[in-house]
């Protein structure tokens, strides 16, 4: 692969997750945690609304994640993150870093309306995504960050999604913000990178994370890195970073891994493999987004 932003980031050895979080064996979600707060540090805030992770971190008075966390209602992460930015700022405070976590229902659906409130405002958080492509807390529904084509209790059998998923880097990078990023489980030193970057800057800067979910995307658990890098060589999920909302940059040159060999390993893509016209608009959409990418780069790269 040829990497066209070297990445050139060790992750630091201290561990702030702790071990012991209740996360499913295998859980993207609690990996991406692991790698953030690496990168992140101990001086850290920690704002998460109502998805897997409240209940990864541990039933009170425990917490696995090392740093303050302030659990907030489903729809105000970015809203909640913004209030505790203000009071450490209040308390002469500018070196802690304030993290929204949220899943991707908290983030592409019901925290929307709060996050993009935040980034017209410019708040200085960091808002990250994790992705895990559906409602998994309340048990696999559909949200709109799931992608055409699979399945989940609320597109169930055969009946699976057929609506794109959302492009919220696009959206994101729409506001303008300093900073707005995709990345993977898979490629830890990328994501650390993006965060590390995303730290020297101020104002809002938003970080979507891919993180497969075992039960959800119907995987063993020791699949779920494979799933991840699959996901960004077969380019269903490419990593980019946008500066101001007009620098594009691709990080990491995927390549063109067959699609097939990213969605037969998943149970959830099982009945998009048997409908041949689904399986083929599934194709040209992500070769659409793939282009799109390409030209907002700027830079001419692979057929
Ligand atoms: C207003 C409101 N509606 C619904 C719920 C129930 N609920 C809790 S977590 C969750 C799913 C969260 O999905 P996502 O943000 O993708 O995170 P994940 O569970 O996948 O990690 C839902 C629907 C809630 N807590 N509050
Ligand atoms: S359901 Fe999925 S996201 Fe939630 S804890 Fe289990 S593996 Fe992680
Ligand atoms: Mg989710």
């Amino acid at each position: 692969m040829t990497v066209l932003r070297q990445v050139n980031y060790d992750l630091p050895p201290d561990e702030v997750l702790a071990p012991g979080h209740v996360g499913c064996a295998g859980c993207g979600a609690a990996l991406a945690m692991r790698i953030a707060l690496k990168a992140l540090g101990r001086q850290t805030v920690l704002v998460i609304p109502a998805c897997c992770w409240s209940v990864i971190d541990g039933p009170s008075p425990y917490s696995a994640a090392g740093v303050p966390v302030m659990h907030t209602p489903f729809a105000s992460a970015a809203a909640a993150a913004s209030g505790v930015r203000a009071a450490l700022d209040l308390k002469g405070d500018t070196e802690t870093n304030v993290c929204a976590w949220a899943g991707d229902g908290g983030t592409f659906d019901i925290g929307i309306q709060a996050l993009s409130a935040a980034a017209e405002r410019n708040e200085n958080i960091l808002y990250i995504c994790y992705d895990n492509e559906a409602y998994m807390n309340t048990g696999v529904q559909r949200s709109s960050a799931t992608p055409f084509g699979a399945w989940t209790t609320t597109t169930p059998g055969a009946h699976i999604k057929d609506q794109a998923k959302k492009d919220m880097l696009a959206i994101m990078a729409a506001h303008r913000m300093p900073y707005a990023a995709t990345a993977s489980i898979a490629f830890p030193d990328d994501l650390a990178a993006k965060i590390a970057r995303a730290r020297t800057l101020k104002g809002t800067k938003f970080l979507h994370v891919l993180a497969p979910c075992p039960p959800g995307w119907k995987i063993p658990s020791e699949r779920v890195i494979r799933a991840a890098r699959l996901a960004v060589m077969s380019r269903v999920f490419p990593l980019v970073e946008v500066e101001h909302g007009t620098e594009w940059r691709i990080t990491l040159d995927p390549g063109r891994v067959p699609l097939e060999e990213y969605l037969k390993e998943q149970g959830r893509f099982r009945f998009l493999l048997e409908q041949p016209e689904a399986l083929q608009a599934a194709r040209a959409a992500i070769e659409d987004r793939w282009q799109q990418i390409i030209n907002r780069t700027g830079r001419p790269l692979c057929g």
